[in-house]
């Protein structure tokens, strides 16, 4: 089955935040935002912007009404710059005009008096000056110390990785509307309906009853808009308080570029030992993320690094460290991965650094340390592991060793063009680790013509949640999917929503909905019981809109069965909660079970490079991935061809550049290169991993949103297996391997030889 947008994305009926009517008398916010990076702000001038053509009202920092505070985990974040300014892009005051244009015509004439303070950018200097946002986070298993005493071989290295730019096709926006009694309703291109409704009430001062926030769907997320959205709306809110009439804002690209965070850089040491037979005995790594200037989701996403910083390993020994440090840069913020493939590409980086010393081929290390079931994580949940059954599927369908084989053969007759190949094995856990996230709720209406109208807390970002959770509902009633309709995400409706995020909003919002289905479902029986004249209820069942005895159609209706349901004073409504049974996490002890189940697979993926002109291709990428059971093939291949295309962006291409003032140097894509249909692989193969175990997923449907990311980490080590082919050089493991990369490590002078 499609994904229930699809007719109405192609026909440009959808509708997203810049296609909502707009009300008589609505004005535009523009922000003024700061030019330099760290600085104390004395003073702003905003005399020619107010009377600047159009302009209603100019507002800074001292005329909000609530708490010029937004930040969600730790209240480090002004939604205005007051005293200080901590990074290029951070807001400093909002222009308020009649129309989009004079309001940026307006914020234009805005100067500002700071004192420049010297900028830091780098993650391990925030470190040395002990400018962190939170205390150290540790996992530790077994005794590294001793264990690697005991190691046959010892290798130590860093890495680096990149930040990314999520680009989701619709920025960043919303439009508030003020209501009766000075409430305010809020349209939000946001993930988190309820974090905007309380970030709105913390800078205007009302209660969270007396805001509303509703939420069509999003032109993408990609986690940009988990906890990013919320300025956007306060801004729109607070101007709207203000002056009394509806706001609107919705961000150019170049400003949303700018303002906004993106995924974590890290730097980090590792140091990994290994016995003779290629066992992982111990593994010691040291991650500095770099969290830009203020809290915004870095700590829950510094902890999702070491959740992942083994990956699909079994390592019995593990230290693992990491500091978020505070930098002069937009806040960065949760990118599909959420920390996870940062930890994951240290451990690859390790592995491949000991089997470039070793002589062997990356693979076999991989291979032989794959985690099995009962296995403990570094955070002490067991493992009930695909790893190796990917692993075998995957290589059963694709052979991996006939695909190597092929690269080599390549290589042996290919002057200038080189072909790699690289395994890559995930392992993602689902489940928020902040245990109380885990819950959801939905809010099911059968009406008397029999068609459903379904609300949940979810959010549709073109991930396909809609879809599915239209699913479960069609399901559970044994209707067509056309007498489902799931409507926007809306505070008034669904309360104290978690984001839809961590991959887990089919599951939470999905289950929910189930629940709420089968409430009402129970209740309709013991009406058709009655009018079928069957045994029990249990001998009802529901297919195609109609009712069945004992497995028999009769020729009940539903439609008919409603309505007479309705006629005996039958509730058909239902308001369910979910929430995931059997997790926890204590932060004490750093350990737990704090993960309903993981996903598992395995890619492999193949590239060419042109070693003369540092061009590559990626040939295939082939993977055996474990999607529990389906249920919905359309909507979740697409999401394992878009993650891995967007993690393969994020190894070879994507660069974000801040200059050592802190200036955004990649602010266009005419500087920030992403994927385009011409850098797709040439081959996704997908292979569902065949497997009988149950899990807590929605109708065993595994969930997909993320995981697939991490297969593109592959494509990085493919390529630097390619150019190792060319010549002898041992590339340093820092990402994007652009072609510029592959050139300066194939012919650069200076040494690239970083990890020894
Ligand atoms: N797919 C599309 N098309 N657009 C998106 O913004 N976000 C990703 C993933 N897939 C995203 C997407 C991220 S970061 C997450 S966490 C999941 O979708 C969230 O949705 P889910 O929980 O329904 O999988
Ligand atoms: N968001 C969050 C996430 O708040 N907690 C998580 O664990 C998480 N994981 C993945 C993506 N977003
Ligand atoms: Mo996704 S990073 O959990 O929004």
């Amino acid at each position: 089955m499609k994904n229930i947008d699809s007719n109405s994305h192609v026909r440009g009926e959808s509708v997203y935040l810049d296609d909502i009517p707009l009300i008589q008398g609505t004005l535009y916010a523009c922000v003024f935002d700061s030019p330099i990076a760290h600085g104390k702000l004395h003073s702003i001038n905003v005399r020619d912007a107010e009377t600047s053509d159009g302009v209603i009202r100019v507002i800074t920092a001292k005329d909000l009404i609530g708490e010029n505070q937004i930040g969600g985990i730790i209240p480090d974040e002004p939604l205005l710059a007051d005293a200080e300014v901590h990074f290029q892009g951070m807001p400093i005051a909002i222009v308020v005009a009649i129309s989009e244009d004079f309001a940026r015509k307006a914020a234009k004439k805005i100067t500002v008096d700071i004192d420049p303070l010297e900028p830091v950018t780098d993650p391990r200097v925030a470190a040395a000056n002990g400018d962190l946002i939170v205390p150290p986070k540790k996992f530790k298993l077994g005794d590294t110390e001793n264990a690697f005493k005991t190691c046959a071989h010892v290798f130590q290295g860093k890495t680096e990785t990149n930040g990314q730019e999520h680009l989701y096709i619709e920025t960043q926006g919303a439009y508030a509307v003020p209501t009766e009694n000075g409430g305010m309703k809020i349209y939000s291109s946001t993930q988190g309906p309820t974090a905007v409704q309380r970030a709105v009430c913390r800078v205007t001062g009302l209660a969270m009853h007396q805001v509303e926030v509703d939420v069509q769907r999003l032109g993408g997320g990609f986690g940009g808009k988990e906890d990013q959205a919320n300025a956007w709306a306060c801004i729109c809110a607070v101007a709207a308080q203000l002056t009394k009439r509806p706001v609107k804002y919705a961000l150019h690209r170049m400003e949303d570029m700018r303002m906004t965070g993106k995924r974590h850089p890290y730097s980090s040491d590792y140091k990994i030992g290994l016995a003779k037979d290629l066992k992982i005995l111990a593994y010691e790594v040291t991650l500095y993320q770099n969290a830009g200037a203020s809290a915004d989701l870095s700590p829950p996403v510094l902890e999702r690094t070491l959740f992942h910083c083994t990956n699909s390993y079994h390592v019995p020994n593990v230290t693992a460290t990491a500091y978020s440090c505070r930098t002069n840069l937009p806040p960065n913020t949760a990118f599909r991965g959420f920390g996870g493939p940062q930890g994951m590409f240290v451990i690859e980086s390790a592995i491949a650094h000991a089997a470039e010393k070793l002589g062997v081929s990356a693979s076999e290390i991989q291979r032989k340390n794959l985690i099995d079931d009962g296995d403990e994580f570094p955070y002490g949940q067991k493992a009930e592991s695909d790893a190796v059954t990917s692993w075998v599927q995957g290589d059963e369908k694709y052979n991996f060793a006939k695909l190597q084989k092929e690269a080599d053969e390549f290589n042996a007759s290919s002057r200038y063009l080189k072909k790699g190949v690289a395994m890559m094995p995930v392992c993602f856990g689902i489940s928020f680790t902040k245990t109380p996230m885990n819950q959801a709720r939905s809010l099911v209406h059968v009406y008397t013509d029999g068609s459903v109208a379904v609300s949940t807390g979810a959010v549709e970002m073109g991930q396909g949640v809609n879809t599915k959770i239209a699913q479960v509902a069609a399901n559970v009633f044994g209707l067509p999917i056309e007498r489902i309709r799931i409507h926007p995400a809306n505070t008034l409706r669904i309360a104290n929503t978690s984001p839809t995020a961590a991959s887990a909003a089919a599951d939470l919002n999905g289950k929910a909905t189930q629940l709420a289905c089968e409430a009402i479902l129970s209740r309709i029986k013991e009406v058709a019981t009655e009018l079928v004249e069957a045994g029990s209820p249990e001998d009802i069942t529901f297919t195609d809109g109609f009712v069945f005895r004992s497995g028999e159609k009769t020729g009940l209706e539903w439609q008919s069965l409603v309505l007479e349901s309705h006629l005996r004073r039958v509730n058909l409504s239902e308001h369910a909660h979910y929430a995931t049974p059997g997790i926890n996490f204590d932060w004490e002890t750093a350990k737990g079970h704090p993960f309903a189940y993981h996903v598992y697979g395995t890619a492999i993926v193949g590239v060419t490079v042109d070693c003369l002109r540092g061009r590559y291709e990626i040939d295939y990428v082939k993977c055996c991935h474990d999607f529990g059971s389906s249920m919905n093939t359309s909507v979740d291949n697409g999401q394992i061809e878009g993650g891995i295309v967007q993690g393969i962006g994020w190894m070879t291409m994507e660069e974000v550049v801040y200059d050592t003032d802190g200036k955004l140097r990649s602010s266009a894509l005419s500087t920030y290169k992403v994927p385009d249909i011409y850098s797709v692989p040439k081959e996704i193969a997908i292979l569902p991993l065949e497997t009988d175990r149950q899990n807590l997923a929605i109708f065993n449907s595994k969930a997909v949103g993320e995981p697939p990311l991490m297969y593109g980490i592959g494509a990085y080590f493919a390529i630097r297996n390619a150019v190792r082919a060319f010549t002898y050089c041992s590339p340093d493991f820092n990402t994007p391997f652009t072609p510029e990369r592959v050139l300066m490590n194939i012919y650069g002078t200076q040494t690239t030889d970083g990890h020894r």
